[in-house]
């Protein structure tokens, strides 16, 4: 057996029951069988690949809480502190009801990868919790976060671990997570964690820089197509924070956004979701009623109950923005049959590796997440140098070192590819690309 197949396979056996870990394991794994056939003794020596697989530690923790009622509830809370060995760890948190153990580990391996991607120094992590925020009044979330970080805090630090937010976490749930970090530690500490408020630290450009990242790095391939962005349709899902970032952005560039979704159903707008129908994203997300429909209602478009865009809207390029696992191998047979010629992948691991794998032989051009989406991490990254530097850059500053990193991430892919004589597979790229860095760190620091 190849030393690939050995260690996903021992992955597995300890992982049991952890699939989605194991997607992603098994599909980085398999990308970097270039790396191996060039390197494989000193990666075998160092146990790279299998110290690669195993995070660090793994958080768990209790969190109990009191609704408005008074009535208690106990949640359970995660971080996993994957691999620090180019810098300290990051990565966000996750409040989602589906929130469990593999998928805490799943996002934590993807973000060692991305944030290596980069190029600035933060290793990978995150955590989260079980909550569910929908119908949650601000006070429940409130006590929520403090309770959450009365564990949380001995576990992170500026130069240890910084948090930031994700799904079912934004900048209120940063705010009172940082206010209970302060109060317990007694000290400012830079901030600790990224996403925070303009008026205590955050950075220009946070809320939008996943979005905006994800719009900048399809430019990207679309330039390298010999394309552009200009008169391209775009089908959606989600409506938080993310689909927000990128709708606002690829409609100032001239893109049309077609479709959102939400977990009841997906809205069809055949005007695109531009201007102030953006604005209104924002409204939806701070309501907690967690429904898309309320965008067809009030602004009179089509709402289709119980469904995503996939294989039912044609566009130009699809660019999920809700959640993993959402484009199915059915969904990439009808993404196929409607001949959608280009997958943005915007959340983390939207795609199952059957439909990947599908996609990539029926010659749809895919970008992965750790690449796309990394413009937000990489915001964090500059939060925590503007922090340390106790400065803060302006709206151009920060967006146009977005748009330069986005640039390099997909200069470095490029040239990665290029390195092991190989074609434009963006996949196999980012994953070579974010693990060489990582590899190089690991090996240089020893066996510890
Ligand atoms: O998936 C992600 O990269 C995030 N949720 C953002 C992490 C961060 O530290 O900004």
């Amino acid at each position: 057996m190849s030393y690939i197949s050995d260690v996903i396979e021992q992955t597995a056996q300890k992982n049991p029951g952890q699939a989605n870990f194991m997607q992603t394991v098994t599909e980085v794994m398999s990308s970097l069988a270039p790396a191996v056939a060039q390197n494989e003794q000193t990666l075998r020596k160092y146990s790279i690949l299998e110290r690669m697989v195993e995070p660090d530690r793994q958080i768990m923790f209790r969190v109990p809480w009191q609704d408005d009622k008074g009535n208690y509830h106990v949640n359970r809370g995660f971080r996993i502190q994957f691999n620090n060995a180019i810098g300290p760890y990051k990565g966000g948190l996750r409040f989602h009801k589906d929130v469990n153990l593999d998928t805490m580990k799943f996002l934590a391996f993807e973000q060692t990868f991305k944030n290596s991607l980069t190029s600035l120094p933060m290793g990978g992590a995150k955590g989260g919790s079980d909550f569910d925020p929908t119908g949650k009044s601000d006070a429940e979330i409130m006590r929520f976060c403090q309770s959450f970080m009365n564990e949380l805090y001995r576990h992170i630090g500026p130069n240890m671990d910084v948090p930031a937010g994700d799904i079912g976490v934004g900048g209120r749930e940063i705010g009172f997570l940082f206010g209970q970090y302060k109060k317990i530690v007694g000290d400012f500490e830079n901030g600790v964690l990224t996403g925070k408020g303009l008026s205590f630290g955050g950075s220009r450009i946070r809320p939008e820089a996943t979005g905006f990242g994800a719009t900048y790095f399809l430019c990207n391939v679309l330039k390298h197509e010999g394309e552009n962005i200009k008169g391209k349709t775009f089908c959606l899902s989600g409506f938080g924070n993310v689909a927000w970032g990128a709708a606002k952005k690829i409609s100032e560039l001239g893109g049309k956004v077609l479709t959102l979704s939400g977990p009841d159903g997906y809205i069809y707008d055949e005007a695109g979701v531009s201007g102030e129908k953006v604005d209104y994203l924002l409204e939806m997300r701070s309501s907690n009623r967690n429904k898309v429909k309320d965008y067809a209602d009030k602004f009179g478009c089509k709402f289709v109950a119980g469904k995503k865009p996939w294989g039912n809207v044609k566009a130009d390029i699809y660019m999920p923005c809700a959640t993993q696992n959402e484009i199915r191998l059915e969904d990439a047979e009808a993404m196929v049959k409607l001949g959608v010629p280009v997958l943005n992948e915007v959340s983390n691991m939207p795609t199952t590796n059957e439909a990947l794998a599908y996609l990539q032989e029926h010659g749809v051009l895919v970008a992965p997440s750790k690449a796309v989406n990394a413009g937000g991490v990489a915001v964090s990254g500059l939060e925590m140098s503007q922090n340390s530097e106790r400065l803060q850059w302006t709206e151009t500053e920060v967006d146009s070192k977005l748009k330069g990193i986005m640039t390099d991430i997909h200069t470095k892919i490029r040239d990665t590819l290029h390195s092991y004589g190989m074609p434009y597979n963006l996949v196999a790229g980012a994953n070579l690309a974010g693990f060489q860095k990582v590899a190089e760190a690991m090996i240089a620091q020893g066996v510890y």
